[in-house]
């Protein structure tokens, strides 16, 4: 049995509703979760809200409502965009919740046992959007949201002078033990690019981090320091274990965290730092094992703009979705961004990639096929002669695909696009064999010959199915039901398992329709 796999998100801040950019980890994260489910490895996959922080308390207090309320109105909003996604999440977690609380208390507890933590007083920049203090080396000057030219933080965001009593947290004494992690576990941090920066910025040095705060209160209280709160990060980061149960170490954390567990943290290239630099730190001084691999990804980019609740050019993914369609949306994110590059996204451009890859690539493909066995089969699946090398072609490159998307979603980049690729060329090269075997014309001639053709092409839209169906799971389940397929027999280890002569077929009927730029989106 191959060993548990635990895949997470980040946890989005509920400030606002969920943008195109969570929606797109979400259906990113989701899909490999998918992959690794298919091919039978127990997976445990978590999602959720970053709810504490002073950008909370800020939103909240702006809308003149409690951070609690705003919590809760937001958090449902990310639950729902989930769920309309088809985000296959086994937990979702809000750090507002008691069971989180005591986590990061714990490994508070744990980090401040090993001598790593110390009171003193904290002066600096903090950004209240990033959630993040930066040295005046790492300011830039530009021009501000006011129009005048002013420090901002290096992600743009604007910066205030700040000076509080804090804990610190002894980052520093990590400064080799991480770098040490970064050259000897290059699979640690994917892709490679985003390696570079992290160990240049350790190499740089690094100072103790303040991860407390007194000016507010919304957060989880410090133990036995009741007037501090802990710095948003300290608990965010944490809420991979609360999701494991932690403290507890019986149940889900052995499984899936402490034995050498395959754990896989899926977030965006902006917070990086955070997730290999300080996670890995303060496990390490808690002396809980580090995850496998944390992979971050590109921005999508709406128009070339980086979106964003403060910048307002938010794209709502539910309307996305009701507008062109969930397996749409998904298909058309999965297939169309280099996985951990940047990508763009337009409105012309989902219905140009979907109209060709899935309604006529796809969809013509089945509807043509299964009409006819509809029509000429008495509706059940033929019985097949002799195959040709045609249809050895046909199987035999269906088979290498099966084995190359295998390998490159094994290698640790999850190239996913790439193995969208294939599986297009595929559909493609079935397309172009039926269309080259004309089973129409066979019926009149070789009746035999037709039902073969008509046999392998239904056995080749079962394992195209199959094989997309964690990138477009509702699609394919519809496409292989209208191939008498019983909902467990659609697992990668039912490749294999070629369609039944003689199974009856329900009557088909259009699985991806075909789309108009609709008039909602047509200035997007
Ligand atoms: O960073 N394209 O929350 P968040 C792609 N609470 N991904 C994007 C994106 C875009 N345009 N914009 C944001 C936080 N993201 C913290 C995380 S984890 C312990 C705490 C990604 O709501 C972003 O990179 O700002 C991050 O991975 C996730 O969405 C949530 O962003």
């Amino acid at each position: 049995m191959s060993q548990p796999f635990y895949i997470t998100t980040a946890i989005s801040y509920p400030n606002g509703p969920p943008h195109i950019g969570h929606a797109y980890e979400a259906i990113a994260t989701d899909a490999i979760a998918r992959f690794q489910r298919l091919s039978g490895r127990e997976v445990r996959f978590q999602t959720g809200t970053d709810e504490h922080g002073l950008k909370m308390a800020q939103a909240a207090n702006e809308k003149g409502k409690s951070p609690q309320d705003l919590a809760d109105e937001m958090a449902n909003q990310f639950i729902v965009m989930c769920d309309k996604l088809n985000v296959s999440y086994d937990r979702f977690i809000r750090t507002t919740e008691a069971d989180h609380h005591k986590a990061s208390q714990a490994i508070w507890q744990a980090m401040q046992d090993k001598g790593d933590l110390y009171l003193d007083k904290y002066e600096g920049w903090y950004s209240v959007r990033d959630e993040a203090y930066y040295d005046e080396s790492e300011l830039i000057e530009a021009e501000g949201e006011g129009g005048n030219r002013e420090k901002l933080s290096p992600q743009g965001t604007p910066v205030e002078w700040t000076v509080e009593e804090s804990w610190f947290f002894r980052l520093s004494k990590y400064q080799e033990p991480l770098l040490k992690l970064f050259k000897e576990n290059p699979g640690f941090l994917k892709p490679d690019s985003r390696r570079n920066e992290m160990i240049k910025f350790v190499e740089g040095g690094l100072k103790d981090l303040s991860i407390s705060r007194t000016s507010f209160d919304w957060g989880v209280k410090v133990p036995d320091s009741e007037n501090h709160v802990m710095y948003v990060w300290v608990d965010a980061l944490t809420n991979y274990l609360t999701g494991l149960g932690y403290p507890d170490k019986t149940e889900l954390y052995p499984k899936f965290w402490s034995n050498g567990g395959d754990i896989n943290h899926i977030i965006g290239k902006d917070i990086v730092r955070f997730h290999t630099i300080y996670w890995p730190a303060f496990l390490m001084s808690a002396d809980l094992p580090l995850p496998k691999q944390v992979f971050g990804h590109g921005f999508l980019l709406n128009r070339g703009e980086k979106m964003s609740k403060s910048v307002g050019n938010v794209v709502d993914p539910i309307a996305l979705a009701d507008a062109f369609g969930v397996d749409q949306l998904r298909y058309f994110l999965l297939s169309e961004v280099i996985f951990g590059k940047d990508g763009s996204y337009s409105a012309d451009m989902i219905v140009t990639k979907t109209n060709a890859d899935l309604a006529n690539n796809f969809g013509n493909l089945a509807q043509r096929s299964l009409s006819m066995i509809a029509k000429n089969c008495d509706g059940k699946i033929p019985i097949a002669g002799e195959k040709t090398d045609a249809e050895e072609q046909l199987i035999g490159e269906l088979e290498s695909c099966f084995t190359d998307i295998r390998s490159l979603m094994g290698n640790g980049e999850y190239p996913i696009h790439a193995a969208i690729d294939l599986l297009r060329e595929r559909l493609s090269a079935t397309n172009q064999y039926f269309a080259d075997q004309a089973p129409w014309a066979l019926r009149k001639t070789d009746p035999a010959r037709a039902d073969t053709v008509l046999y392998y092409t239904a056995e080749s839209i079962r394992q195209l199915a199959i094989m997309l169906r964690w990138v477009i799971p509702e699609s394919c389940d519809k496409m292989l039901g209208l191939l008498s397929q019983s909902p467990d027999k659609r697992s990668f280890c039912d490749m294999g398992n070629a369609i039944e002569s003689g199974l009856t077929l329900p009557a088909p009927n259009g699985v991806f329709p075909r789309l108009e730029m609709p008039a909602s989106q047509a200035e997007g």
